[in-house]
């Protein structure tokens, strides 16, 4: 699905080509913001070549800077409006400096959820994001965080280890076992994001890896709370906890009308993505069952190796899918309220 674009005239989109960019860039649009650029010199061209080159793209569009989601808003805001539902007289609060929900484990008997992960996108104020970023500010912000992930203590203290020298086997390891990120994909290839790879990125985990952080992948932070088993709230309980002490010292990348920022506008708001690892056994093989309780509880479904991967023993991973125009409570309510509705439907079948 790759293809070469000149990057002046205006792209082609095939036919079967469904992503929001497609549906968004028009013609006029393009000549309006082709010779824009941000101060960091972020173009257009670099926003929309992820999914010019991969015609499969849901959304093919990115953010080099906050002010790309100015600069660029006649093209993003429709895009952001389409995926989040979040339209021009939207407001965005966020109500994660309050303590966790009280959603019960809605697998108490540990049936059906292998283990539940909630993340966090963060992104450092004053920096730009990753597709614009320059190498020296890559390993400053890497050094900044690491600093601060150093000072942390009790059950939140551990080791960062920069990918940078990492053994492969360690590497392929936390990355099988759920915990380290992937190396960089042809879409985040196309927007510049894998530039220096591994130089700059690195894991950050706590002992029991039930704390991690990942450096300067797709976010600067992506700051992750997980452990085995369905006990939600323990889970949203450590991260608020960590998310907490680490504004301490980091300065995090907020819009006033679009929450945290981050890289893609997928994970704007929030930037909070809250999922469970789910056996469904017969839900799993009943595709249209499955997908209508994911679109009317507005869940995501994933591969048990996340993001463009497959389900293995009827093991999925099932998030939440709009993370901006809701608040982190809301976003954890419309998780659990679509776990249960897949598990009763599970249990009936
Ligand atoms: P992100 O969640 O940061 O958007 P991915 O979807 O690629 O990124 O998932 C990143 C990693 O997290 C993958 O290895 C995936 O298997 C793992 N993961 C996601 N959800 C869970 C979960 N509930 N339990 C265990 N691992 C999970
Ligand atoms: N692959 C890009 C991004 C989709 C959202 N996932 C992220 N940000 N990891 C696409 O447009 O499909």
């Amino acid at each position: 699905m790759t293809m070469i674009w000149d990057g002046q005239t205006f792209p082609e989109f095939k036919q079967n080509c469904s992503s929001l960019l497609s549906r968004y860039l028009s013609k006029d649009l393009f000549n309006n913001l082709k010779n824009k650029k941000t101060l960091h010199g972020f173009t257009l061209f670099q926003a929309i070549n992820s999914g010019v080159v991969n015609q499969d793209s849901h959304i093919g569009v990115y953010a080099g800077d906050a002010e790309s989601y100015d600069l660029f808003s006649p093209l993003l805001n429709p895009i952001i409006d389409e995926y989040h539902g979040f339209s021009l007289a939207s407001t965005h609060t966020s109500d994660f400096n309050s303590s966790a929900p009280s959603v019960p484990n809605p697998d108490p008997n540990g049936q059906y959820i292998l283990s539940t992960r909630i993340r966090v996108g963060r992104n450092i104020d004053g920096m730009p994001l990753g597709p614009a970023i320059n190498r020296d500010q890559r390993i400053e912000v890497e050094s900044r965080i690491a600093r601060t992930l150093d000072s942390l203590s009790g059950d939140l203290s551990g080791t960062y280890f920069p990918l940078l020298g990492m053994d492969e086997i360690v590497q392929n390891r936390l990355i099988s076992d759920h915990f380290l990120f992937k190396n960089g994909d042809r879409f985040l290839e196309a927007v510049g994001l894998n530039r220096d790879w591994p130089e700059g990125r690195g894991i950050f985990h706590n002992q029991q890896k039930t704390f991690l952080v990942w450096v300067n992948e797709e976010d600067q932070l992506r700051i992750i709370s997980m452990q085995k088993g369905g006990d939600i709230s323990a889970v949203f309980n450590r991260l608020i906890r960590a998310v907490k002490k680490l504004e301490e010292t980091l300065p995090f990348l907020f819009h006033s009308r679009l929450g945290y920022l981050s890289s893609c506008p997928t994970n704007l708001g929030t930037a909070m993505r809250a999922s469970v690892h789910i056996q469904l056994l017969k839900l799993g093989s009943k595709k249209s069952e499955f997908e209508d309780i994911a679109d009317r509880y507005s869940l995501q479904i994933r591969g048990i190796h996340g993001e463009h991967s497959e389900s293995e023993g009827g093991v999925f991973d099932v998030s939440n899918r709009k993370r901006l125009g809701i608040t982190e409570i809301e976003a954890i309510r419309d998780l659990y309220d679509g776990v249960v509705a897949l598990i009763k439907k599970e249990a009936t079948l």
